[in-house]
């Protein structure tokens, strides 16, 4: 097995009882498919039925016993008359999934409002069986909490992928719009089957070509093959396309002419394609053309989309990710006195507080139809990161959080990170905007401020890699914020579950070590890379293994130093009132427990403190050695990883195992060089030993700073 089927592998079930069941309870099929969405969900369920039960399943009559019937109260009038007897409302997107009998027949019902549901309900009964659950007496519902579910792709033109480690793009604009790759039905089916329902084809970094007649045609393509899948296409937007392709003096979005411009654009995008989603724009961040350059707004900017967008039910996401205007010449960062452009003291600049002080001011300003997108931390998809304080300072906005599914920070495509966790620890995070319970998830999700639109967004770790992911557990990542995208409130264990039964089978000396790998997984990243809140030491440009002594990067907030502030007193970046008081962008009772040393969560304790080395953790340990114990047992757990991956070696197939081993045995070497490299450099401002328990590192600091990676993967247009 390659993994190009990911988790819908639909291999017969080898377990002779269940296999029995589900034979005997699964008589035959009856989908009325009159409409695309219908006609795919009927197939899938044909193919998924085949595969599992061993044998090409039976179109059967409404009356049968024992009949899978799938439909709405359109296309079934059992379906119809279900549904009204039992009051269920399902929603624009959601299913039900009940046993029942009626005239004497046993009958499974995948019952929906819509079409897109019923699909939705069809991808959940199969998971069903992949996982070996019992289907004897049905009765589920489920919806969706957040509306917009949404991948977003960093993918050029030119099918190279900006921080993309599995390869080139898998959208080939050369052959598209007459040539439709299998690979763009099996992405459109693997995003439905986990309830994704938009996908951002291009780059934030965005080419205004896309907007071009000939590449519109390759989008509206690429919209027809992934529509019936209930899955929208949308597209990022260079705010300079009107000078850029337009031929226009201006971009100015006050300007009539360049108004209009967008809006012959939108009216003609629409022709093609009647369910556009709407745009993503980076706006006046890392270059990107903007608002800010004719002296407008970010909410002048969203909102002249917006207007557009609207009479077309589309939506723009303006990024929150910024850290321009305000930015601090180098060397200049902490010197007392001086103020940077925005009029802020020099001594108080931190980039951790840009987003919030460009947008906060402009709460309550955007269209309806804007939703700010946001990072979930506030620098830049770390390790760890605390959650992004914009989350608790925007209640007349929508928001939408934005995770990094791709691994730029996390090992990239050799290391297993599960990253679960991760997303789960920032949509749980209670920001106490609106008291006690005011959680990310809240926030994204719309309920708590009722904001009319919700959504939430990805960036995808897809590539043309055989696999999709490059790394087989990638796809775990897009598995698992796919389905925290249709429900929040899962587990990071139930989702590992889920996954690993469909994508290795049910055998529980398959199920254990392999969700144990994966629960350990992140924490033991964030503890070889990065751990008690140290952020962004990674290399320069690539991002690829640690570089903490780089400090000569073209702005002072792209260097190492800026982040960790080691010196021979301690580490660690001071935010509260001492320091650059980022903290007071977070509410009280947040700010209380971080702000103190001893309250706050060891986790982030060097994201908020500059530590002396000998000061005593909640541990019992001093920094210095808690930073090494950390440093090693990140790179044990990583070997304790390996030792676990062998024991499933006699229950898996030799290829996956095989791909599996071997970038076990380069994250191992990995986690080593990020411990060594990391510790020795500290090291120099310590002046403290490395426990002589530990093995020593084996190379020196010199050694680790003169690596050199010019052809690391995932820089823009490197490829
Ligand atoms: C950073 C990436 C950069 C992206 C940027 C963004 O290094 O390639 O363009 O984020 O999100 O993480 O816009």
């Amino acid at each position: 097995e390659n993994g190009y089927d990911l988790w819908l592998r639909y291999k017969k079930i080898e377990d002779p009882t269940y296999l029995n069941l589900y034979r005997k309870s699964i008589a035959g099929i009856h989908i009325n498919a009159i409409s695309p969405t219908l006609l795919v969900a009927k197939k899938e369920l044909e193919m998924g039925l085949s595969g599992l039960l061993g044998a090409p399943i039976k179109e059967v009559g409404a009356q049968t016993d024992n009949a899978l019937i799938a439909g709405t109260p359109s296309s079934s009038p059992v379906i119809k008359s279900f549904l009204e007897k039992e009051k269920i409302k399902t929603g624009q997107e959601g299913f039900a999934i009940y046993s029942q009998t009626i005239n004497n027949k046993k009958l499974i019902l995948i019952a929906a409002e819509t079409d897109l549901g019923v699909l939705y309900g069809v991808f959940h009964f199969l998971k069903l069986l992949q996982s070996h659950q019992s289907i004897q007496s049905l009765s589920t519902i489920s919806i969706p909490k957040i509306q917009r579910r949404i991948l977003n792709h960093w993918d050029n033109l030119n099918r190279s992928v900006e921080r993309g480690y599995a390869g080139i793009s898998i959208w080939n604009w050369h052959t598209l719009p007459d040539y439709i790759d299998k690979r763009y039905i099996d992405y459109a089916r693997a995003n439905a089957s986990i309830g994704i329902n938009g996908t951002v084809l291009t780059n934030v970094n965005a080419s205004s070509l896309v907007l071009t007649d000939p590449y519109l045609e390759k989008v509206k393509a690429l919209a027809d093959v992934f529509r019936p899948y209930g899955i929208r296409v949308y597209l990022t937007a260079k705010f300079s396309a009107p000078v850029e392709i337009g031929r226009l003096k201006t971009a100015d979005p006050l300007n009539p002419e360049v108004i209009e411009w967008w809006k012959h654009l939108c009216d003609k995008i629409y022709k093609m394609i009647p369910d556009f989603g709407g745009f993503l724009i980076k706006a006046n961040s890392e270059g990107q053309p903007g608002p800010q350059g004719y002296g407008r707004t970010h909410a002048d900017g969203a909102n002249m989309f917006a207007d557009i967008l609207a009479p077309h039910g589309g939506i723009v996401m303006w990024r929150a990710f910024v850290y321009d205007a305000r930015v601090q010449r180098r060397g200049e960062h902490f010197e007392e006195g001086k103020k940077d452009v925005a009029g802020e003291s020099i001594a108080s600049a931190d980039r951790f507080k840009q987003a919030y002080l460009e947008f906060k001011p402009l709460d309550g300003k955007f269209k309806e139809n804007v939703l700010i997108q946001v990072k979930n931390g506030p620098i830049d998809f770390q390790p760890r990161e605390p959650f992004s304080p914009l989350f608790g300072a925007m209640p007349n906005t929508q928001l939408m959080a934005e995770f990094q599914i791709t691994q730029e920070y996390l090992g990239q495509a050799t290391h297993l990170v599960y990253q679960a966790p991760l997303y789960k620890e920032c949509l749980d995070a209670d920001t106490y905007a609106y008291g006690r319970g005011s959680t990310v998830a809240k926030i994204t999700d719309g309920s708590l401020k009722k904001h009319k639109i919700s959504a939430i967004a990805g960036v995808a770790n897809i590539g043309n890699d055989i696999n999709w992911t490059g790394h087989l557990f990638g796809q775990a990542n897009w598995y698992a914020f796919g389905r925290l995208a249709w429900d929040h409130t899962l587990s990071s264990e139930t989702i590992a579950e889920e996954w690993i039964r469909q994508t290795f089978g049910n055998n529980p000396k398959v199920l254990q070590p392999i969700q144990q790998i994966m629960m350990a997984s992140r924490e033991a990243a964030v503890n070889y890379m990065t751990p008690l809140g140290l952020h962004h030491i990674m290399g320069t440009g690539h991002h690829y293994g640690p570089a903490p002594w780089v400090e000569n990067a073209g702005r002072a907030d792209w260097n190492p130093v800026y982040y960790h502030k080691a010196d021979k007193k301690g580490l660690g970046f001071d935010r509260t009132a001492t320091g650059s008081d980022a903290l007071s962008q977070y509410a009280p009772e947040v700010r209380k427990q971080w702000e103190n040393m001893k309250t706050c969560n060891i986790e982030y304790i060097l994201w908020f403190h500059h530590v002396p080395w000998n000061y005593t953790l909640s541990t019992g340990r001093s920094l210095w050695d808690e930073l090494c114990f950390r440093y090693y047992s990140g790179a044990d757990t990583v070997k304790w990883m390996q030792d676990i991956w062998t024991t499933v070696k006699a229950y898996i197939d030799e290829e996956r195992y095989n791909h599996v081993r071997q970038l076990l045995n380069i994250q191992h070497k990995e986690a080593k060089w990020w411990r060594n490299a990391c510790l020795l450099y500290f090291q120099t401002f310590s002046e403290l030993p490395i426990p002589s328990h530990y093995e020593a590192p084996d190379k020196t600091l010199e050694y680790y700073k003169s690596l050199r990676f010019p052809h690391a993967p995932g820089i823009n247009g490197n490829l």
